[in-house]
């Protein structure tokens, strides 16, 4: 339990505290999802991997666009942060065809109203990053929508700023993590405003839980690619005849210990940093 008192939020993988008026804790758990189900399962320091993975973003990215964050705290699992007025828009950029961009694309030749080149195979990379806004559902999946729809929600100025933001922001992030061996295909970014009305990055930004991250080596369009994190949970779920209905099942202690070193490895090979060094100091991600 932090020191925080205040519980103002809860995520299917994480949990919000008020510090005081303007500042709140993020503690990201070690419960993991698979076909939207969180299992009963945890896997030891995944917390701490997306907080350290998001710290590490939040320090190379302050330049594209302000963000929350005000420290890491020790146990390597919190971020404290500035509290903000939100957005009620998921900021999501596509770089490659996957997921809903992947039906929506199937079914009308385009996303998020913006039409596509024909021809395109399931997990293409596409010409250029898409940005697809989707609304933040309270109950089920979040629904794609179109500019005028987004615009309707946050304003047209303000959409053309959290767009450019947001697709500047994917072009960092994922040059760096090609050029380490992790495809992201896509992302999702939360924003809000400051007291001064200033665009403000918020949430945990390019993890693997707000992210779709592929190996780059066996990359293959024209069918689906394995999750650089889940893959053996999923896997493993797929063998048990599963019907993806909560309660999800428990997970072995060798899928556990496969799914934790993917997530370190992630870590590892996007920072740069020894996940113990992080463990020692998380702050060494801000360096
Ligand atoms: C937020 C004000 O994480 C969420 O909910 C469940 C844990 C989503 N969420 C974020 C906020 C943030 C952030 N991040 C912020 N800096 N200021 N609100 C609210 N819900």
């Amino acid at each position: 339990m932090p020191e925080a008192t205040l519980h103002v939020g809860s995520g299917k993988v994480r949990e919000l505290y008020a510090l005081d008026d303007e500042r709140l804790l993020l503690v990201a758990s070690d419960r993991i999802s698979t076909f939207d189900v969180v299992l009963p399962t945890e896997i030891p320091d995944k917390g701490r991997v997306l907080t350290g993975l998001s710290g590490f973003w939040f320090a190379r990215t302050a330049g594209i666009c302000a963000n929350h964050l005000i420290e890491l705290r020790p146990d390597g699992r919190s971020t404290e942060c500035r509290k903000l007025e939100m957005l009620p828009l998921e900021c999501v950029v596509r770089g490659y065809l996957a997921g809903s961009g992947w039906k929506d694309y199937q079914s009308s030749g385009q996303v998020s109203g913006q039409a596509l080149p024909g021809g395109l195979q399931e997990s293409a990379e596409l010409p250029e990053p898409l940005f697809t806004p989707s609304t933040k559902a309270t109950t089920g999946h979040d629904e794609n929508i179109d500019r005028s729809q987004a615009a309707a929600l946050i304003g047209a100025d303000r959409l053309t700023e959290v767009e450019r933001a947001s697709i500047a922001l994917y072009r960092f992030a994922a040059d760096h993590a090609r050029s380490r061996g992790i495809l992201i295909a896509d992302t999702k970014f939360e924003f809000g405003l400051d007291r001064t009305g200033t665009l403000v990055l918020a949430d945990e930004v390019l993890t693997p839980d707000s992210s779709r991250f592929w190996p780059a080596e066996g990359y293959r369009p024209g069918g689906s690619q394995p999750s650089y994190d889940k893959q053996f949970a999923r896997d493993y779920c797929e063998t048990l005849g599963w019907d993806k209905t909560a309660p999800g099942p428990e997970l072995t202690g060798e899928v556990v210990e496969g799914t934790r070193a993917r997530y370190v490895e992630a870590f590892e090979r996007l920072t740069g940093i020894a996940f113990e060094d992080y463990l020692a100091n998380p702050e060494v991600v801000l360096r």
